[in-house]
């Protein structure tokens, strides 16, 4: 519980084995319920998970669906499981979420200002530091570009992950079609803008440590990336003009009287 909310956690992991053991003893006490959802992974990522002392819930996809899709599958299990939380938060397997900034991300949603807090690596001082130069130019490219597709002119680094959605907003999203992988922070936020949800974003700490790898090959991830985010700004534009309360959101954050 976090000031009188149920908090879940969704951890989407592939190939996780190595990293996988310390995220889960990394998640909070605060947090309620964990939902890994190891997406067919290759290695021993499963038994590392089982062998985790905390309690959790696990899911494995039959076969490799992706990093969107393993969130939505989380996603899912967070709204059927009986009392479900208030919140899911996303935090990954790689364990590049830093737990100390999970109060900071839960404020703005526990406060009622946001229906979605999102972290941002660019409002730390370190992300110049932390952060592999290619992975700047490729979130600040990515960043520019979802401004204007998912029509919040407010938010930067749209690829951070970290994020904090309520049971509300995640009720408002067709899971169906949320982009299955890399892109899916973009889809999902230009969905949401769609559905008149506040969006905030809250600093959060860039974490690649010496065991980093990633699991993106830039220059194959451009042709997908570039689809997905035409896709969900023709999408957003298609929903608003048929609901023009959605089109109003100014910027970030919509005051709750216009709710
Ligand atoms: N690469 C990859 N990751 C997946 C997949 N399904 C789930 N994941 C998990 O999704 C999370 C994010 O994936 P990463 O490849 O690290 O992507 P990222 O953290 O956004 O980007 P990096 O900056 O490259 O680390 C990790 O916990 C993965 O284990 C998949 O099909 N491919
Ligand atoms: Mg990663």
């Amino acid at each position: 519980m976090y000031r009188g909310l149920r908090i879940a956690v969704v951890m989407p992991a592939f190939d996780e084995a190595g990293a996988i053991g310390a995220a889960i003893a990394s998640v909070p006490a605060l947090v309620d319920h964990l939902v890994v959802v190891d997406d067919a992974s290759r290695d021993a990522t499963a038994r590392v998970a089982l062998a985790q002392t905390r309690e959790l819930e696990f899911i494995r996809h039959r076969e490799n669906r992706g990093v969107g899709a393993s969130i939505v599958t989380g996603y899912r299990r967070v709204l059927a499981a009986r009392g479900g939380a208030d919140v899911a938060v996303v935090m990954a397997g790689d364990g590049q979420m830093d737990p100390a900034d999970l109060p900071a991300l839960l404020d703005p949603v526990a406060d009622g200002r946001a229906d979605y807090a999102k972290g941002n690596r660019f409002l730390r001082p370190e992300v110049w530091r932390e952060m592999p130069p290619s992975r700047i130019f490729g979130n600040v490219v990515l960043s520019v570009a979802t401004k204007a597709t998912s029509g919040y002119t407010d938010i930067f680094d749209s690829q951070c992950g970290y994020t904090a959605i309520t049971r509300h907003a995640l009720e408002a999203l067709d899971l169906d079609r949320v982009f299955p992988r890399y892109g899916y922070p973009n889809d999902i936020l230009a969905r949401l803008h769609a559905a008149g949800m506040r969006v905030v974003d809250v600093p959060v700490r860039p974490v690649y440590g010496p065991g980093w790898t990633s699991g993106i090959r830039a220059p194959a991830a451009v042709a997908p990336l570039s689809k997905v985010l035409v896709r969900s700004w023709l999408g957003r534009l298609r929903a608003e003009m048929k609901t023009p309360a959605a089109r109003s959101l100014p910027g970030a954050v919509r005051p709750r009287a216009a709710r």
